[in-house]
C-alpha cells in the first residue's frame, strides 16, 4: 500500500516528494489547492489541524495500523524512522541532523517564506520595509549554510540526511526570493550536488498539482 502525501508544488510540499522518492517509497499525491482554499477542507484538516500542506498518511503505520503525519518536519523525522535512512541511529551523528533540520524549520523557510509574501504587497512603503528586513535575514541564513558548507559536504556532515532534504525544498527558490547562489559558492556546489541525484530530481518533477 502507497503512502498519501497530500501537498502541492510549494517547498513545503517538495520536502516530502523529495525525501519519499530518496527513500524509494511508493506514494500516491493528493494535491491540495492551497490557492483555491483546499487546505480548509474539513477532510484535510482532520490530517492537518494547522491547515497547511503537507501531511501524510501512512497506511502502515507503526504496529501496522495507520497514521497520519502533519508538519514537514515531523513528516521527515517520521520516514527517516520508518526506513532507518537518511536518519542515523547513532545518537552523537543525528544531532546535526535535528539541528539543521530545525534551522531550516525556524528560519530557512520562515524568513524566505516573508521575502515571498512582500514581493508581491502593492504598498511601496510596506513592501519596501517587508523586503528589507526579511531579505537581510534571508541572506544571513545562506551565509550561516555557505559557512557550514565550506566545512562538511551535506549539513549533517559526511553523509545525505534528512536535513538536506528539508533545506532543499526552500533553496529551490532561491530565485525566487532574490538570492543569487554565485555569492555562495559552497551553497551552490551542495545545491547543484543534491539536484543531480536522479531521486531528489524526480521529487522535483513529481505532479504535485
Ligand atoms: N511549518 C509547516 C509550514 C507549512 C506551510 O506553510 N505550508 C504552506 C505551503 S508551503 C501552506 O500550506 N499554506 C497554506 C495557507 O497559508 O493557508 C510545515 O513545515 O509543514
Amino acid at each position: 500500500m502507497t503512502i498519501e502525501l497530500h501537498a502541492w508544488n510549494t517547498p513545503n510540499g517538495r520536502k516530502v516528494s523529495v525525501a519519499l522518492e530518496e527513500m524509494g517509497l511508493a506514494y500516491t499525491v493528493f494535491p491540495i489547492d492551497i490557492g483555491k482554499g483546499a487546505q480548509f477542507d474539513p477532510a484535510f484538516l482532520k490530517i492537518s489541524p494547522n491547515n497547511r500542506i503537507p501531511a501524510i498518511v501512512d497506511p502502515e503505520g507503526p504496529g501496522g495500523a495507520p497514521i497520519s503525519v502533519f508538519e514537514s518536519g515531523a513528516i521527515l523525522l517520521y520516514l527517516g524512522e520508518k526506513t532507518g535512512r537518511f536518519l542515523p541511529a547513532d545518537l552523537r551523528a543525528r544531532i546535526p541532523v535535528y539541528e539543521w533540520l530545525m534551522w531550516q524549520m525556524g528560519g530557512f523557510g520562515p524568513m524566505p517564506g516573508q521575502v515571498h509574501h512582500f514581493l508581491g504587497v502593492q504598498d511601496d512603503q510596506d513592501r519596501r520595509y517587508g523586503l528589507e528586513r526579511y531579505s537581510k535575514e534571508t541572506k544571513r541564513l545562506y551565509g550561516v549554510a555557505d559557512r557550514r558548507l565550506a566545512e562538511v559536504e551535506w549539513f549533517a556532515g559526511t553523509e545525505l540526511s534528512i536535513a538536506d532534504f528539508a533545506i532543499v525544498g526552500w533553496a529551490w527558490r532561491h530565485e525566487k526570493h532574490k538570492v543569487d547562489l554565485a555569492e555562495f559558492p559552497n551553497v551552490r556546489r551542495w545545491y547543484d550536488a543534491m539536484m543531480a541525484r536522479p531521486a531528489t530530481s524526480r521529487g522535483f518533477s513529481a505532479a504535485l498539482t
